[in-house]
């Protein structure tokens, strides 16, 4: 059996309910733990949609998904979000404190953990600074902090619950680009046994990735790394240019 928090897409398409023509066609690849895999495509490409399926928001049409050897229909809910830290493009924070915010997927965690994965997502300064710090009040949304903040406290969120496999859909785009380098340097010791799979608008986000998959209307159409798909790919040639 490969090893927990392999992510492996065989052969899968999907549309979503209702629409006629599928939004990914043939999708195949497999993200193993200790690597980053990371996908990148222009606007409306079907990266959210990719990311989506792997916590069962929705179903594949055909083809299968399976996570360690197992396939996601015979994994079970709980399993799945045990296992799979999601941090969505759009990153919600619901009404409460920065610790019940953290806490989710992460009930048992000490204090210092907290910490720990706020230091891991630059969150650590912001949260200090704020009057009660772990207990200071969230709104509903989190519309009381910045969409950066927001962000990296959905990254300490996902980091506390230390999963086998880490899902980041564009999380990094609201940051500048000196704290995106810094929060990426962070990261890589805390997910070195993990599966991670990143979404990136900007390249410098995964020049160092183990595999870069180019989506293009919903279908891989090159895969390598960096240099690889410099040499390869036109697709990406643009991406890298535009
Ligand atoms: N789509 C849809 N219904 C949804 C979500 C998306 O019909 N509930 C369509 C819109 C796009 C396609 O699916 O044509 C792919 O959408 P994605 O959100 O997966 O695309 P990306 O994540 O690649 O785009 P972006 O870079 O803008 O986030
Ligand atoms: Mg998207």
């Amino acid at each position: 059996l490969p090893e927990p928090g392999t992510v492996e897409f065989k052969d899968v398409t999907f549309g979503y309910p209702g629409a006629e023509a599928p939004v990914l066609s043939n999708i195949s690849f497999t993200a193993k733990p200790g690597q980053t895999t990371a996908i990148i495509g222009s606007t409306g490409a079907g990266k959210t949609t990719l990311l989506n399926l792997i916590p069962r928001l929705y179903d594949a049409t055909e083809g299968e998904i399976l996570i360690g050897g197992v396939p996601l229909k015979e994994l079970g809910r709980e399993a799945i979000s045990q296992n799979i830290s999601a941090v969505p493009q759009r990153p919600y924070l619901f009404s409460g404190t920065i610790e019940s915010n953290l806490r989710f997927g992460a009930q048992d965690a000490e204090e210092e953990e907290l910490w720990e994965a706020l230091r891991i997502a630059q969150a650590d300064g912001f949260v200090s600074e704020r009057e009660g710090q772990l207990e200071s009040k969230i709104s509903q949304g989190g519309t009381n902090v910045s969409g950066g903040q927001r962000q990296r406290l959905c990254i300490a969120r996902a980091l506390a619950a230390k999963p086998k496999t880490y899902l980041f859909d564009d999380s990094f785009s609201a940051l500048d680009v000196s704290t995106d380098a810094k929060l990426r340097a962070a990261l890589v010791e805390p997910t070195k046994d993990a599966a991670v799979i990143i979404v990136a608008q900007r390249v410098s986000t995964i020049t160092d990735a183990d595999q870069i998959l180019v989506l293009d209307h919903g279908e891989i159409v090159a895969r390598g790394t960096h240099e690889e798909l410099l040499e390869s790919s036109e697709t990406y040639q643009e991406i890298v240019t535009s």
